[in-house]
């Protein structure tokens, strides 16, 4: 089984208004798309962050006549970034484990469950200037609009745990979401709800959130201030759980966390940390440790989703409800056949079929490249100066991802 053929396209998809510590989605989201064939014609796909296709490009020379059953080898052969790894590593995995006729999580040593948890990722966010979206296209601008979101999210997928991604308003309207989300979802109803405002706080705001939301107690707060020494420090005045996908995002971040204990719960990634078999690995650090471990989640379309779950499938230190932005996916924006993977009850169902249990649908994945050379559909400038007229953007550009640059802390 030898990798004869190497495809790399980078893509575009719409995404929505969705606003964040730094300013508003811009309205496409970029993708890098891998696809291999086997000489025994076995295919694969994998999926990441958008501009790793001259990363995986360069590492053409050695992946082309490669074993992709060869992982080991092929890790210590990869030269590049962790994220751009993960796309390579899953579509050789996808295509290892179809040739031997398992889903990439028994492929990998097997199951701790059939089906895997996830968090509703709720944003403040602008109402989509073309109507487009698979889900509340409208704004969300304010706690009661927040809600309503929560509502639609919860009503539609069956979500049990509501992330908030704050940061973009004053920490006083984030509590007051806060507030309104627990009276609306409460705990003995079975609701979880954490917060993550890309830490944009500093020390002392961080604890006077953490002292105004401890009643409805919150699952974790994630992020909130900037390193893994500040989350130490705001520790020493609260009893909520630290979270991060920001200051301990690397197998070279473990150690100092073990040292200082800043971060409770860990939200792996294999896009960040390195493949599905990295986040198996923090799996065993956070064993290791007794720290919790989450799953972090940005933009993915539908390979991204269905590694995700296979290596959330297979890990069994996995004990929170993982992160997903794919409900932010629209239907007709992905690129797989027969349509988006499915959530049930908060819940999404482990494919049944060989590899990732997904295939890539050619004529999108045609269509969203082209996407990409057209450029973005529309300009979110106006957006964000209607929020904040002294809003500058970043690089010097209006049409960068996200905008304004705002120094940290914020607040
Ligand atoms: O999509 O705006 C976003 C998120 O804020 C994303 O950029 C983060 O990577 O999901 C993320 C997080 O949990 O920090
Ligand atoms: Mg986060």
């Amino acid at each position: 089984m030898i990798i004869s053929k190497l495809i790399v396209t980078p893509v575009a998809t719409h995404d929505q208004p969705l606003l964040n510590s730094t300013g508003v989605h811009e309205s496409y989201r970029t993708r890098t798309i891998v696809q291999i064939e086997t000489t025994d014609g076995y295919t694969g796909a994998g999926e990441t962050y958008g501009d790793r296709d001259d990363e995986i490009a360069a590492n053409r020379n050695w992946i082309v006549g490669h074993d992709p059953r060869q992982m080991t080898q092929a890790r210590l052969r990869w030269e590049g970034s962790p994220s751009a790894w993960a796309a390579v590593e899953t579509a050789m995995l996808d295509a290892a484990a179809k040739h031997v006729g398992l889903p990439v999580c028994d492929y990998i040593g097997g199951r701790a469950r059939d089906r895997v948890e996830w968090a509703a990722y709720l944003f403040y966010k602008f109402a989509d200037e073309n109507g487009q979206g698979e889900i509340a296209t409208g704004a969300a601008l304010d706690p009661e609009g927040f809600v309503r979101q929560a509502e639609e999210f919860v009503e539609r997928y069956g979500f049990k745990a509501l992330k908030i991604k704050g940061g973009f308003f004053h920490p006083d309207v984030d509590i007051e979401t806060f507030r309104l989300l627990r009276k609306r979802f409460p705990k003995q109803n079975g609701y979880d709800i954490r917060i993550d405002p890309n830490s944009v706080w500093s020390i002392e705001t961080s604890i006077r959130v953490a002292k105004a939301i401890e009643e409805y107690e919150p699952q974790y707060l994630e992020d909130p201030t900037d390193s893994i020494a500040d989350h130490a420090e705001l520790k020493k005045h609260t009893d909520i759980p630290t979270a991060s996908n920001m200051c301990v995002s690397a197998f070279s971040h473990v150690k100092p966390n073990a040292q200082i204990e800043g971060i409770d719960v860990i939200l792996g990634d294999h896009h960040h940390w390195g493949g599905i078999l990295a986040y198996k690995e923090t799996g065993v650090l956070c064993r290791v440790m007794s720290w919790g471990l989450s799953g972090h989640s940005n933009n993915s379309l539908g390979i991204s989703q269905a590694a995700m779950l296979h290596a959330c499938a297979a890990t069994p230190e996995l004990n929170f409800q993982a992160d997903t932005h794919y409900p932010w996916t629209d239907t007709d924006g992905d690129i797989i056949k027969g349509g988006k993977l499915q959530f049930k009850d908060g819940f999404m169902d482990v494919p049944d079929a060989p590899g990732l249990g997904v295939e890539i649908d050619e004529d999108a994945l045609a269509e969203r490249s082209e996407a990409l050379k057209a450029g973005p559909p529309s300009n979110r400038k106006e957006m964000i100066l209607d929020i904040d007229p002294k809003a500058k953007p970043r690089d010097g550009s209006w049409t960068g991802y996200n905008f304004p640059n705002y120094a940290k802390p914020r607040w």
